[in-house]
């Protein structure tokens, strides 16, 4: 299954459905919606998703589509964004890497992505990926990439106490540190195609900030050297 948190991606959300469903017909897209001020819950519909409302923010949108996705049984679930940021294209090859792991993301940083960020941007995700990679005790590079491929089993897992309100290197931490095998996969990936990126304006210093603190709480204790969550073919 796949999950996309949407808000104020009217523009945008409908060819991102469609480009799903081309490449991987007859998996069910589900688009969580909050806080739109557009037409993107319609726009979704119309394009063959199943639309979910969730409470404010990012990762409420994220848990209530996880939630969705758990419950009914989904084999695997792949969260993207809406803003055509993430090539559908590289749907298969994420689940291919899903075989042998629990969570799977996908890089900017990893190969020849193509992937520009301004240099001040480019500076705090590089800090933050190797803040993330010292606190969960394994190299990580793509830290705040929304695409990510989960096994529904290492979802369970981490979906009971997920974070509230941000889920990004954190949760990769907390991943890594409960023994889950976490993988990334280069991919290339375009700008946001219109509308305004969550971490655009002042709020963003301030996120990278709060993200640390809460990646070192997630590095704090014991690391779980716990066999794998998944057994066999995804
Ligand atoms: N439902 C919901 N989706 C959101 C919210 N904030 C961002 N998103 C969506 O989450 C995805 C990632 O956000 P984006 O602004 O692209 O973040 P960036 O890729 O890190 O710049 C996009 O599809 C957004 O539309 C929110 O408050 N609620
Ligand atoms: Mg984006």
């Amino acid at each position: 299954m796949i999950v996309l948190p949407a808000r104020n991606e009217g523009p945008r959300v409908g060819r991102v459905v469609a480009e799903v469903r081309r490449i991987l017909p007859g998996v069910p897209v589900v688009v969580v919606e909050n806080g739109s001020v557009d037409d993107t819950a319609a726009v979704a519909a119309r394009a063959g998703a199943i639309v979910l409302r969730s409470g404010s923010g990012y990762a409420r949108a994220l848990r209530a589509g996880f939630a969705y996705a758990l419950q009914a049984g989904a084999p695997w679930v792949v969260q993207m964004d809406a803003d055509e940021q993430h090539p559908a294209a590289a749907l298969p090859g994420l689940l291919h890497a899903l075989e042998d792991a629990d969570l799977v993301v996908g890089s900017r940083f990893l190969g020849a992505s193509g992937y520009r960020v301004p240099v001040h941007r480019r500076t705090a995700i590089g800090a933050l990926a190797a803040w993330a990679s010292l606190c969960a005790g394994q190299r990580l590079f793509d830290v705040t990439s929304g695409l990510r491929a989960w096994r529904p089993e290492a979802l369970a897992a981490l979906v009971g106490d997920y974070p509230e309100d941000i889920a990004d290197a954190n949760l990769l931490v907390r991943a890594v540190r409960r023994g889950l095998r976490v993988r990334e996969v280069a991919v290339p990936m375009r700008a946001r195609a219109g509308g305004r990126s969550m971490h655009d304006g002042p709020g963003s210093a301030l996120f990278a900030l709060r993200m640390a603190v809460l990646t070192a709480r997630e590095g704090v204790g014991p690391r779980i050297v716990a066999p794998r969550v998944g057994v066999g073919p995804v």
